[in-house]
């Protein structure tokens, strides 16, 4: 008999002690959460899905009265987030190039003007000679004034060689060259740098689809500047309808930016970041880490 009514009386305690969390609590919550996220250049597409996951994540849960509710819902956010920055598949770079039997590796670059795919494959260049794996470049921007004498200059400092033709040549046929060059010397990668902007008779999509369609690249990274804030999601979305984008590399991650183009763009596109660019230096290419990215975007 008492045993009973200490268990109803328990009962009773517990629902007492419950609140429900109610639309209002979290309209509030991420009110503020909302403007960290724009500020962080998160997209508004990224934010407004975040926020329905919330939502239907936490209205009409119940929780113990005394509950901070606004740290739940930031518990929530930061939790939703982490899981878009999780990509859904792994790249080990070094590993595939090794798993893979014949020689060379064929990595593409593409992305617009001033994004860092020069800067990106000298510091990849670097990385993978690091790991022990022998390394060309392939100079197949052949349209802006200098970028072959820059892609040289990186070469030279990093300690790898370049293929180039002429300017205006075809940068199909550069990158062929350089194929073909791996394989008589049993090099184990062919970096291809592209050019990244559109002129009148000239359409950069072309272009790559033709660079993508005679080199069969193994992968097909789309260099991505992440101060360009949301341009970048749709940079992206044009170079994955055109040549379909394996992977990324964000870059200037050391500059201003938050981060909050790495959440637009792994929500956008399906590819996983890479890796980051944090720097000028050779030396400062970083592995994609999610935690290290969630840090930066929440600041
Ligand atoms: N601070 C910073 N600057 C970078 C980074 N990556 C590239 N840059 C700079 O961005 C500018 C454009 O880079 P570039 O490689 O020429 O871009 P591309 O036009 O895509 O080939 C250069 O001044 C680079 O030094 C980075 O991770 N951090
Ligand atoms: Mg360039």
């Amino acid at each position: 008999m008492f045993g009973k009514l200490k268990e109803k009386l328990g009962s009773f305690v517990d629902k007492v002690a419950q609140t429900e969390i109610s639309e209002k609590d979290v309209n509030r919550a991420l009110e503020d959460l909302e403007w960290d996220l724009l500020e962080a250049d998160v997209s508004l597409e990224v934010v407004d899905e975040l926020r329905e996951r919330i939502k239907k994540e936490l209205i009409g849960q119940k929780v113990k009265v005394g509950t901070n509710k606004k740290e739940l819902v930031e518990k929530a956010v930061e939790r939703a987030v982490l899981d878009v920055l999780t990509p859904q598949r792994r790249i080990n770079l070094v590993e595939e190039i090794r798993a893979k039997r014949e020689k060379p590796y064929v990595i593409a670059f593409v992305g617009f003007n001033g994004g860092g795919k020069t800067t990106t494959i000298a510091k990849l260049a670097n990385y993978l000679k690091r790991h022990g794996l022998s390394v060309v470049i392939a100079a197949s921007d052949t349209f802006r004034a200098g970028a072959i004498e820059q892609i040289e200059e990186h070469a030279r400092r990093v300690g790898v060689k370049v293929i180039k033709h002429q300017y205006r040549s075809d940068p199909a046929a550069v990158a062929y060259d350089a194929i073909e060059h791996a394989k008589a010397r049993e090099i184990d990668v062919v970096l291809i740098d592209t050019a990244g902007r559109n002129e009148l008779n000239r359409n950069l999509m072309d272009e790559m689809r033709k660079i993508a369609r005679i080199t069969k690249p193994d992968l097909v990274i789309f260099v991505g500047d992440a101060l360009a804030g949301n341009a970048i999601i749709e940079q992206a979305r044009q170079f994955n309808e055109a040549v379909r984008v394996d992977g990324v590399i964000l870059t200037k991650l050391d500059a201003d930016a938050r981060g909050g183009a790495a959440l637009s763009i792994s929500h956008a596109i399906g590819a996983p970041i890479l890796f980051v660019g944090v720097g000028q230096g050779y030396d400062d290419l970083k592995e994609y880490d999610e935690k290290w990215m969630l840090e930066k975007i929440f600041g």
